[in-house]
């Protein structure tokens, strides 16, 4: 990333803090949630995010904005939009996309006042760099009537038959979440058509899909439609959902539902855009895991995911895989070879180390048992998060219940089902960054986390096989290089 003078006093600033990520897009200080407005225009990629440039905590959200000419490095570029007192969005420039009209760039938002958010617009003449809010913001000055809703808010837009296409996400009382289908020749006039899809918030299979559904998006995939979703309740986070299927006449047939990644709200919220290669690529907002008194003392919270390209996986769900561009990250590799696991030890790996890696390991799993591998590990073990396969149960587990000494961060284990077939292997996709980790299983599945570990010598790989004996049959690792140096 190439640096100005304030985001290179944030650095200094930041730089003995052992929790912030070095390759992962956060803003120069405090707080980072959503992502916003993803779009590939004139061969960069906008980042807009929700941004509080007041802290943790405190103050109203504005969209932050940063451009990248490779998905991996990123500048920072002036806020984008600021709510405006005695506006529609005085109270926040909440969650929203960003769309191409006419060579137009042109913003969807939901303008926060007095606690109701509402569709807003805005649109750049000069290369996305300042924004001019409509005169007549909100766009849709209110939800429709007819409709009991008890939440109500994010859009996903898109162009289809001459017009444009709205959903936003809402919450209908006694029902569940739903996604509002909207229609508009210009943007700035809609006609509501009705609920794309409406949830059932009493249904728990094969996944609880909540009160209300936020940051909807809704897009073509491999010949089948995806909405994606991220589940709410009564202020509470869940995690983001997919569901695929089929689109005729104005409605969606889904046929398979899933959580998106099954770290929950470490990957909450994400929205996705197509580039000019024609690939779909997703960012989700991955929530701290300390509490807030950590927060406010760091002076930040809240980090973007790597971006992650989707595609319908061969059990027709929603697969995510890191972009091939984050391979210019790589510095140092390692090459372990094949070895045995025996059941019961840990075997450190001396040659891998570090709190900044991508490591790719396959791993031939017994039918019963758990293998896999430990990151951030001390020398005694006392502190180390163990990344497993369960042969028997047919699981995925980040466990995090010795991540850290620190017994005020989250110590659950992160769960994703995950059936391998015989003789398959566990193929493992690992991208550490401090406090953050991403893990990729198989095509498959993914896992968000975050993690704390509160000794300077955490920095240790081993492998482990637990109940049964597994095989290493590679392993390969690289010191990632930091994208905050110019
Ligand atoms: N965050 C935004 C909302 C969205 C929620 C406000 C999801 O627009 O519903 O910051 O994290």
């Amino acid at each position: 990333m190439t640096l100005d003078k304030t985001a290179r006093t944030e650095q200094r600033r930041f730089a003995d803090d052992p929790h912030r990520p070095r390759y992962h897009f956060l803003p120069e200080e405090n707080w980072l949630n959503d992502p916003n407005g993803l779009i590939h225009w004139n061969g960069e990629y906008h980042l807009f995010y929700q941004y509080n440039p007041a802290g943790p905590f405190h103050g109203t959200i504005h969209w932050g904005h940063a451009v990248s000419m490779d998905l991996v490095h990123w500048r920072h570029l002036p806020v984008a939009l600021v709510p405006d007192p005695g506006t529609a969005d005085e109270d926040g420039c909440w969650s929203g996309v960003a769309v191409d009209d006419n060579g137009v760039p042109t913003l969807i938002y939901s303008g926060n006042r007095d606690g109701e958010q509402r569709a807003c617009l805005a649109i750049s003449n000069d290369g996305m760099l300042t924004w001019q809010k409509h005169p007549n913001n909100p766009v849709i000055p209110a939800p429709p009537e007819h409709l009991h809703l008890a939440q109500y808010r994010d859009h996903t837009v898109w162009r289809e038959d001459d017009a444009w296409y709205q959903l936003m996400g809402a919450g209908l009382e006694g029902e569940g979440g739903a996604a509002l289908l909207y229609r508009s020749q210009d943007l700035r006039s809609w006609e509501f058509l009705h609920p794309l899809l409406v949830g059932d918030a009493q249904r728990f299979t094969p996944i609880w899909t909540g009160t209300m559904w936020e940051c909807p998006d809704f897009f073509a995939l491999q010949g089948r439609h995806v909405l994606t979703i991220s589940v709410w309740d009564h202020g509470q986070l869940h995690y983001s959902a997919a569901m695929v299927g089929d689109y005729r006449d104005y409605h969606f047939f889904p046929e398979v539902e899933h959580k998106l990644d099954y770290g929950d709200r470490h990957f909450y919220a994400p929205q996705s855009f197509t580039d000019a290669q024609g690939r779909r690529i997703i960012f989700g907002w991955i929530h701290e895991g300390r509490g807030a008194e950590a927060q406010l003392q760091s002076g930040w919270s809240g980090v973007m995911s790597l971006p992650r390209l989707l595609s319908l996986g061969t059990d027709g769900q929603v697969c995510m895989q890191p972009v091939p561009e984050l391979e210019a990250l790589r510095g140092e590799h390692t090459h372990t070879a094949a070895i045995d696991m025996p059941a019961g030890d840990e075997i450190v790996l001396p040659a891998v180390t570090g709190d900044t890696l991508e490591v790719l390991v396959e791993l031939a799993p017994a039918e019963s048992g758990r293998c896999g591998i430990v990151v951030r590990r001390s020398p005694d073990g006392a502190e180390a998060t163990r990344i497993l396969y369960d042969a028997t149960q047919h699981q995925l587990i980040v466990d995090r219940t010795q991540s850290s000494q620190d017994l005020a961060t989250d110590h659950n284990a992160h769960v994703a089902p995950l059936s391998l077939r015989p003789d398959e292997p566990l193929r493992l996709h690992i991208f550490l960054d401090r406090s953050v980790l991403e893990v990729f299983a198989n095509m498959r599945e993914a896992i968000t986390s975050r993690i704390y570990p509160t000794r300077g010598d955490s920095l240790g790989v081993a492998l482990l096989a637990e109940g049964a004996q597994a095989r290493l049959v590679s392993l390969d690792a690289w010191q990632l290089r930091s994208t905050w140096e110019a």
